[in-house]
């Protein structure tokens, strides 16, 4: 097939599946074009069958914002006739599937070419709950030839705000061999040069996140007398909050701050407890990527994590700002090496076997298929 993909090419979870799907339907013998505002992260551009499209967009002194999604459908519908393009898969709903819908109708009397959407999380319970663009985004769902949804949780969601139940679960996924355990790597000499038992939390540290909930749990570990640092990977509009608490709380030598990471397997694999607090997950990609690499989970129950950690199996889960629990629950992990590995092996048998790209990827080239069947047949 020629599949075009659209994401948000920056940090997120929805670019990075988006792209990833991208490269495991290239190794699939498919040919995948990308087309974005830059390229997306996470993207290995070199491969044969992989191809990046640019939207360009042209500035004008009328414009007080420049148009991007009439940029992006005019780019979609371009590339689309081409590339001869299949389909158009996108990745968040807001506003990638008004403008593939857009551009699909402005080049169905050449050729009709079906519009697939995923939903992330965000685009359903937050921006797209949002009044101003609800009814729009009812429009982007109802408009498009397939709609999916990560996790069964966010599928729910969407009936409940957008009254529409045509969408198919297919969860996030992991290649096994990338994310694993790496015992022996020299990063964790690097970031435990002293024996310390390592916590980490990945994310883009918005507020969504509660990233400073991570440092509530790093102090009362610590005051508790263990030895533990935070490796906060990422970056993101809440990150002076977290340093400023740190302070406050005496930690700051103890909370190590990475930045953005292209490979955030490396630090996965060498950590012993990953940290996500968040109030709001449709899924937890980062949670299910903690797993992979053997790494016990604390989190919240809240959206799709309890489909991805099994609560006292890989991970424990907590009410939103329940700090007391979360603590509590690390000082287990923290003080039993038995209990870490148990729960770490018990989470990549969990992650494999449920959420393998082996196991995912199939399915989403079954529902192309359909999503084709089904155009081809209506447009006979
Ligand atoms: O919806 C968002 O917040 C953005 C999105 C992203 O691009 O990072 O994150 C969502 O999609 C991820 C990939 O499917 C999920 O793992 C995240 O749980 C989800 N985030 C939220 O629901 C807050």
């Amino acid at each position: 097939m020629n599949i075009g993909i659209t994401v948000y090419p920056t940090y997120g979870g929805s670019g990075i599946v988006g792209s990833e799907l991208g490269q495991e339907l290239a190794e699939r013998g498919h040919n995948v074009h990308f087309i974005s505002s830059i390229m997306p992260m996470r993207l290995n551009a070199n491969h044969e069958r992989i191809h990046f499209h640019e939207v360009e967009m042209m500035s004008y002194p009328l414009f007080e914002h420049q148009p991007y999604d009439l940029a992006l459908a005019t780019k979609m519908a371009t590339v689309a006739r081409a590339e001869n393009l299949d389909l158009l898969h996108v990745h968040y709903a807001i506003p990638h599937s008004i403008s593939a819908v857009l551009a699909r109708e402005s080049i169905k009397q050449k050729r009709y070419v079906p519009v697939i959407t995923t939903l992330h999380g965000t685009d359903i319970t937050l921006v797209g709950a949002d009044r101003s663009y609800l009814p729009i985004t009812r429009y982007g769902l109802q408009q498009s030839d397939g709609v999916t949804a990560v996790s069964k949780f966010l599928k729910q969601a969407t009936i409940e705000t957008f009254d529409f139940d045509e969408i198919t679960v297919i969860p996030n996924f992991i290649c096994p061999t990338h994310y694993q355990r790496l015992a022996d790597s020299p990063l964790r000499k690097e970031l435990a040069p002293n024996g310390e038992r390592l916590l980490t939390h990945v994310s883009n540290f918005r507020a969504v996140k509660r990233p400073i909930d991570c440092v509530e749990i790093l102090a009362k570990v610590r005051s508790a007398g263990e030895n533990a640092r935070l490796v906060l990977v990422g970056d993101g509009p809440e990150m002076s909050a977290v340093r400023y608490r740190a302070e406050q709380l005496g930690v700051t030598d103890s909370v190590l701050h990475v930045g953005k990471q292209s490979n955030i397997a490396d630090y996965l694999g060498v950590s012993d407890i990953f940290l996500l607090p968040s109030e709001l997950e449709s899924f937890g990609l980062a949670a299910l990527e903690a797993q992979a690499c053997e790494v016990p989970v604390i989190a919240t129950r809240i959206g799709g994590i309890p489909e991805v950690i099994n609560d006292g199996e890989s991970g424990f889960l907590s009410d939103i700002g329940d700090v007391e629990k979360m603590s509590s629950d690390t000082l287990k992990l923290v003080r039993n090496e038995d209990m870490r590995r148990s729960f770490g092996e018990r989470g990549r048998e969990l992650a494999v076997q449920r959420y393998s790209t082996n196991e995912i990827i199939p399915q989403y080239i079954a529902f192309y298929e359909k999503i084709l069947g089904k155009a081809k047949a209506n447009n006979a």
